[in-house]
This record gives structure tokens, C-alpha cells and sequence, in this order.
């Protein structure tokens, strides 16, 4: 039988038979990630010792790196067979997905949090895989409300099963900014006081931030740091009020947006955001630095260009290629490599400046809110979310071509935003990510073709393993009733 992979793989030959894994079961590997993450996933819920093999041992598992060039970065070749385990990669990080890949073939209780007891079976065949997208990322928000760090690792684990390889965090806005700045105090012991709806609010020490870094960088998943402008810039300028041209700039608690604007004409601005992003970039070993730049309604097409023109160029000056909201490509002129972050719903014109950006290079990751979009409603009745883009059913959020937006544009992949307007918990965000995340891992992983009812079935199989990790708050959809 064809195994629930989520996403679906490459290639997949299932053979008859499986491999029950047991106590004596060896597990030989290079040292890097992918063997301390899956060293520690089984030993977790086995409670088997994993040691390396000796020539007494009769199932290992093996990880190598001996696979050939033409797997990629990420590719991986899966064998099980009556002996054991071999996986494949190139790369460490080839192996790290692969691994997710062993863990979705074995039973749901691999995601026991404690030893249980189980039939640790394998189906034998082989797999043969390799991501149709670079870019897979998702977003948090946690600046309309605060998720610490705890909240922050376990919206990570939810992640990884899927394959997914960026973490993009939301780090500031009108409500809060959520990152602690040397020499600028004030941004968090006032600026992040509070969130939607009051206090409290909450933020990252430079050392927080380097944690999740870090717990993010041993999945190999890169964070992605968007610091907002010139809008969504509110709790920022209620805490240095020489960066607004309001008079008395206050903290603001509401869900509007578009009000807030930095002060374009002011060297002050330029200068804070240099010192903003040079230290940000210094936290973020990845190469990329968002600078936000959506919904600058308050903004003139003037002044926005004005802004973008001074501010493009000081993430460059900092070694990090700019990700942008799709608005900035209405900017003079886009630096090379530029990343444009698409969120317009599928159902609107793509703007004429879009085209013009990406026939002059940008790239785009595609987030299109009635697709893509973590925090819209599944249904009218749904408890949590926005509807501003519609309802995002979990088949709406699957069924569609990143592809087909902007034909002949360079996508560089998908990235599911999770917006927390509406999430006050980590359970609110587990209820907003499952059943909907794993389709969108598909769509930016797997090059073959959307099939709703295989979908359904695999997401089916899948709700046993959220079930074994003790994940209670997912989304019971009808949408996947048989
Ligand atoms: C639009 S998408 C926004 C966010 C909101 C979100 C809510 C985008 C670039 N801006 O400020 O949180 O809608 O769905």
C-alpha cells in the first residue's frame, strides 16, 4: 500500500513486508542534525538505545553522505528493507528531510512525547525525493500578540514533519515590537507592552532570539526577521516619538491598519533603521532581512518611494538580500535578488508595477491570502481568524499553483503567513495550522499533481500522529469526513 506521506515524494516503490524496528536496532550515522534529531525522536518514543552498529547487530539504521550531487541540497534516497534502513543524502540536510520521511512510515506513536509501547514496523520499498521549491516557509506574527520562546520551538516542531525550511518571524507592528534593540530601551520596556486587544504584551532578548535561531538552524530552518516599514510602525514610534510626525504618538491596541508612518523626511529614521538592521542581521545568520513595507496607506506613492530608495539599500549595506510585501515593487529601483512576498487573494488583477518588478528580476514567494493565508476563518462559523480574504477551507488552501499568479515570473517558492490578530495561545495556533499546513507543504514541495481525496485520506492517517503527540487543538474539519 502507498504510504501517507505528506508531502508526497518524488518517487515512491513500496515492496511487500516490513521492518519491525527493536532494542537491538543500531543506528549509524555521520555526526550532524539529522542524526541528533532522529537519534532523539526515536530514542524518545522507543525508549530503544540506538547505539551505532556493530558487526553483531542484525536491523540498523543508516544515514549517509555518500549520495550523488544531482540529489540537491535537500534531496534524499530512502531504502528499507529486511536488513534495515539505508538513507541517502548529499547533504546533512538532504538527510534531515529524509528523516522526516522515516518518521511519517513509521506508526503514529513515533510521536509519543514518552516511551510507549508499539509495533515499530517500516513498510520495505524505497523512496526517492528532492523539493520542487527552495522557499517553504511559514510566518508567525508576534507582535499582534507575543509568543515566547517556549510557544516559539513548538510552532517549529509543528513545522518540520512538513519539510518546511523557513521561519519567518513578524517582529514588530502597531501593536508591539517584539525585539529587544541595544540603545533603543524603550522600544521594549514601552513599545512592546502591550498587543491587540491590551496587555500583556512581551518580547525576545537579543539571547531569546539566538535561541530560536538556534533550535531553528538544527532543523534547518532559516529565520527570517521582518521588521515593518514605513507602516505598521506604531508601538515603535509611541516609544521614540522623533520617528513620527505625530504629535504625541500613543500605543495602540486595535486590528485597523494603514495609519501609521514613519517619518519619511527625517535623517533620524534612516539612521534608526540602520542600527535596527545592522543588528538584526547580526542575530540572523541567514541571508535574508524583511523589511515589510505592506499597507502604507498613510504613505503618498511619493514619500513611498522616497522611504524605499534610503531604506533598500541599508539591508544590503548590512549583507542581507531584501524580502519585501509585494508593495514594494512600486519602488524606483529594487536591489539585485530582491525577494517579493505576493499576498494579494488569487481573485485580484496582479498590479502592473508587480509585472514590472519581476520582469526586471524579482523574485516572488508566493503567499496568496485566500490560499495561503494561516489566519483567515476555515468557515463562517469558524471560532479564530480573519475573513477579510474569504474563508480558507483546508481543500481551498491546498487545490492551487503557485505557478499560475504570474506567469513567466521566477518563484522561488511558498510561505504560509499565520497572522495572530485573533490567536492569543499556542493552541490557537496549532487550531489555525492543522489541518491546513501539511497541504500547503505539498504545494510548495511536491511537483505533482494536486489530488483532493489522496489529500484527505493522508490528512486523515496524519490526525492519529497529531493525536499521539498530544496535540488537542487542531481543527476537526468536516472537509475530511470519509
Ligand atoms: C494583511 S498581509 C496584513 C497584515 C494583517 C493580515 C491579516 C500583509 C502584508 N499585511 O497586517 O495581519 O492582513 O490577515
Amino acid at each position: 500500500m502507498e504510504p501517507n506521506l505528506i508531502p508526497v515524494p518524488r518517487a515512491v516503490v513500496p515492496r511487500p513486508g516490513v521492518l519491525t524496528l527493536g532494542r537491538d536496532t543500531a543506528l549509524t550515522a555521520p555526526d550532524g542534525h539529522a542524526a541528533a534529531f532522529l537519534r532523539a525522536l526515536l530514542r524518545r518514543a522507543t525508549g530503544f538505545p540506538l547505539a551505532p552498529a556493530t558487526p553483531a547487530s542484525t536491523t540498523v539504521v543508516e544515514l549517509r553522505l555518500d549520495g550523488p550531487a544531482s540529489l540537491g541540497r535537500e534531496g534524499y534516497l530512502l531504502d528499507v528493507t529486511e536488513s534495515g534502513v539505508v538513507l541517502t543524502g548529499h547533504t546533512d540536510e538532504g538527510l534531515f528531510r529524509g528523516a522526516q520521511t522515516l518518521r511519517q512510515l513509521l506508526p503514529p506513536e513515533i510521536e509519543s512525547p514518552a516511551p510507549v509501547e508499539a509495533a515499530w514496523t517500516l513498510p520495505h520499498g524505497t523512496v526517492e525525493d528532492a523539493p520542487r521549491y527552495a522557499w517553504r516557509g511559514v510566518m508567525l506574527d508576534v507582535a499582534r500578540h507575543f509568543f515566547d520562546v517556549s510557544a516559539v520551538k513548538r510552532f517549529i516542531d509543528r513545522v518540520v514533519p512538513y519539510k518546511f525550511n523557513v521561519l519567518h518571524l513578524h517582529l514588530s507592528d502597531d501593536q508591539g515590537w517584539r525585539l529587544a534593540i541595544d540603545g533603543y530601551p524603550r522600544l521594549t520596556s514601552h513599545g512592546a507592552a502591550t498587543a491587540v486587544g491590551g496587555p500583556p504584551g512581551g518580547f525576545f532578548t537579543q539571547e531569546d532570539f539566538k535561541e530560536i535561531v538556534e533550535y531553528a538552524a538544527a532543523r534547518y530552518l532559516t529565520v527570517v526577521p521582518e521588521i515593518d516599514v514605513p507602516g505598521h510602525t506604531q508601538a515603535a514610534m509611541a516609544s521614540y516619538p522623533h520617528l513620527s510626525t505625530q504629535e504625541a504618538p500613543e500605543l495602540y491596541e486595535g486590528v485597523e491598519v494603514g495609519f501609521s508612518e514613519l517619518a519619511i523626511h527625517r535623517d533620524a529614521t534612516y539612521a534608526f533603521l540602520d542600527e535596527v538592521f545592522g543588528q538584526v542581521a547580526a542575530l540572523t545568520p541567514g541571508a535574508y532581512l524583511h523589511l515589510g513595507g505592506d499597507e502604507a496607506l498613510s504613505t503618498t506613492a511619493e514619500d513611498y518611494a522616497t522611504f524605499m530608495s534610503r531604506t533598500l539599500p541599508l539591508v544590503g549595506k548590512h549583507g542581507k538580500t531584501v524580502v519585501a510585501w509585494q508593495e514594494a515593487a512600486s519602488a524606483p529601483e529594487l536591489p539585485p535578488g530582491v525577494h517579493l512576498q505576493y499576498w494579494r487573494p488569487t481573485t485580484e488583477e496582479v498590479p502592473e508595477a508587480l509585472h514590472k518588478a519581476v520582469g526586471e528580476g524579482a523574485k516572488l514567494i508566493m503567499s496568496p491570502a485566500d490560499r495561503a493565508y494561516l489566519d483567515q476563518k476555515y468557515s463562517e462559523d469558524a471560532p479564530l481568524g480573519l475573513v477579510w480574504a474569504g474563508t480558507v477551507g483546508v481543500r481551498q488552501s491546498y487545490e492551487w499553483d503557485p505557478e499560475a499568479l504570474v506567469p513567466g515570473a521566477e518563484v522561488v517558492g511558498v510561505e504560509a503567513p499565520l497572522w495572530s490578530e485573533t490567536l492569543r495561545t499556542p493552541d490557537d495556533l496549532d487550531h489555525m495550522l492543522l489541518p491546513r499546513l501539511p497541504g500547503l507543504a505539498d504545494v510548495a514541495w511536491s511537483a505533482a499533481p494536486r489530488d483532493w481525496p489522496a489529500h484527505a485520506r493522508r490528512l486523515r492517517a496524519h490526525t492519529a500522529r497529531w493525536d499521539a503527540a498530544g496535540i488537542t487543538a487542531y481543527h476537526r474539519s468536516p472537509e475530511l469526513a470519509e
